[in-house]
Order: C-alpha cells, then sequence, then structure tokens
C-alpha cells in the first residue's frame, strides 16, 4: 500500500486539504515521504495538464485520484432536478477524465452525485445517477480510465451511504466503475468497517482515511490496524489518502498521518 494525502489543485476546492498553494502542498507531502497527491480540483479546465505532470515528476510524487465534489457548490450535480445541470456535470467528469488519462489518475464520484432531496427524490435521482455514470464511465472506459464512487455519511448527502449502496450501483453501471471507500464515513454508516471492506474487497480500488473525529489517522479513535489487516488480507494494493481536517496545523496533519500509518504498512519511517 501507499500513502498520499488530498490537496487543493485549484483554491479551496476542499476544506478538507490545506488551504495553501499547490506548489507548497506537494513540497511537504514530498518532505514528509508521502507516494503522491490527490487533487481536488474545481474546474480541470483551469490546469496545465503537461506542466502539472512535469512538476509532479520534479516532485517524485504521483496522482491516485481527481477529487470533484467543488462541482456541486457550483449547481452541477448528477441528480440536479435541472437537466441541463445534470448534462453540466457529466461534461464537467468527462473533462476529469481527460486530466485523469494525462496523470494516471481515477476520477471520483462523490458529492457531484448530488442529494435525492434537492428535488428528485430517491428512486429518480438514483436512476440520473446511474445514466450519468454509465456515460461518464463509457467516456473513461475509451480512455483507459477508472471511476470511482464513493458511499457518503447521511449527514452529507441522502443518497448514496453505504458501501452496500454503492456497490449495487457500480456494478450497474461499469467494468471501469469501481468504489471508494472513506473511514470516516464507513465509521459512521457501516455496522463493520472490516466487513464492509471484506463484502466489497473486489471493488475496492481507492480509501480515504481520517480518524473518527475526521482529523488525522492518530487523532481520534480508529483502529487503522485492523483496516490495513482487512485490506492487506483482500491483497489491496492501492492507496490509504488522508483527507482530513488539518488540525491542529497544516504541518502536524501530514506528520501525523505519515507517522501512524507508514509502519502499518510497512514503511520505514521517514520521520522517525
Ligand atoms: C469526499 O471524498 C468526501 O468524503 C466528502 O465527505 C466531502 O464532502
Ligand atoms: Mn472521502
Amino acid at each position: 500500500m501507499k500513502l498520499s494525502i488530498v490537496v487543493n489543485a485549484t483554491p479551496r476546492a476542499t476544506s478538507l486539504a490545506a488551504d495553501t498553494s499547490l506548489e507548497e502542498a506537494m513540497a511537504l507531502a514530498a518532505e514528509v515521504g508521502f507516494h503522491g497527491v490527490e487533487l481536488a480540483i474545481k474546474d480541470p479546465a483551469s490546469l496545465d495538464a503537461a506542466s502539472l505532470k512535469n512538476v509532479l515528476a520534479a516532485r517524485g510524487l504521483e496522482v491516485p485520484a481527481l477529487g470533484t465534489g467543488a462541482a456541486y457548490a457550483e449547481g452541477l450535480s448528477l441528480s440536479h432536478p435541472d437537466a441541463a445541470r445534470r448534462e453540466g456535470a457529466v461534461s464537467r467528469l468527462k473533462a476529469h477524465v481527460d486530466l485523469a488519462r494525462t496523470l494516471g489518475a481515477y476520477v471520483i464520484v462523490g458529492l457531484i452525485r448530488g442529494r435525492a432531496q434537492d428535488g428528485l427524490g430517491r428512486d429518480r435521482a438514483t436512476e440520473c445517477i446511474a445514466a450519468g455514470l454509465r456515460e461518464v464511465a463509457g467516456y473513461a472506459a475509451t480512455r483507459g480510465v477508472k471511476i470511482l464512487l464513493e458511499p457518503i455519511n447521511r449527514y452529507e448527502t441522502d443518497i448514496i451511504n453505504t458501501v452496500a449502496d454503492a456497490l449495487v450501483i457500480a456494478e450497474a453501471t461499469g467494468d471501469n466503475v469501481g468504489l471508494l471507500v472513506d473511514t470516516f464515513h464507513m465509521n459512521i454508516e457501516e455496522p463493520s468497517i472490516t466487513g464492509s471492506l471484506r463484502d466489497a474487497a473486489s471493488r475496492v480500488w481507492h480509501v480515504h482515511v481520517a480518524d473518527s473525529n475526521r482529523w488525522a489517522p492518530g487523532y481520534g479513535h480508529l483502529d487503522f490496524q485492523a483496516v490495513v489487516d482487512a485490506l492487506d488480507h483482500m491483497g489491496y494494493e492501492g492507496y490509504l489518502s488522508a483527507e482530513i481536517i488539518h488540525r491542529p496545523d497544516v504541518r502536524a496533519a501530514y506528520t501525523g498521518t505519515y507517522k501512524h500509518l507508514a509502519p502499518l504498512i510497512g514503511l520505514a519511517g521517514r520521520l522517525a
């Protein structure tokens, strides 16, 4: 397994990353020992893929995944009551796929799926999410890109809250649609975090790590040894990607994540 941390590739795309320049975040991630940075992006059109790739290579960092949730705040979602906004979400996701192809990354479908309570209700919202995902997955398949559907806890959205919910939709929408599981959401929604991981094993392609309070691993009461053991047992070789509140400060969030997780995945602690 490898370690990454979410960074803002466009300003304030997510509050669960440092509010610094991309350059500063990449420098700190490389210094601390992360293998990659997961990029939270508002609109990929504002990024120059080729120069981004060069900067990442110079730092020795991979990009496991692109985060797309900022589009929801712009009024774009796969389950928006307005068809034009749904199409806008699909177009935005296709732009992410184009960038993901250049960077060798997954594309995340998290909050961009929307909320049933935004107007369509559960059944119609589910249909629209599945239709949008199918279209994006088809576009992505011809470009060798994979999509990640993320179950998100009930306080952030009212649709696709559990690993089982996401698995049904992923299996119905494409061979290149897998799951991003997030320990913070699983701690709220799953009866057993390790049991749910095992149930979805073959489609768990990416993992967000945050402790029970959404601070860095080690600051709350989640058992990351048990999570890593379950992932190991499944043969998971992907990333543990920290999507966390950066408290008490940015450096502590980075170093705390690394110090807590590196020994669990057999990395010689660079910061020890
Ligand atoms: C996105 O990965 C996520 O986990 C959401 O909680 C962000 O709002
Ligand atoms: Mn997440």
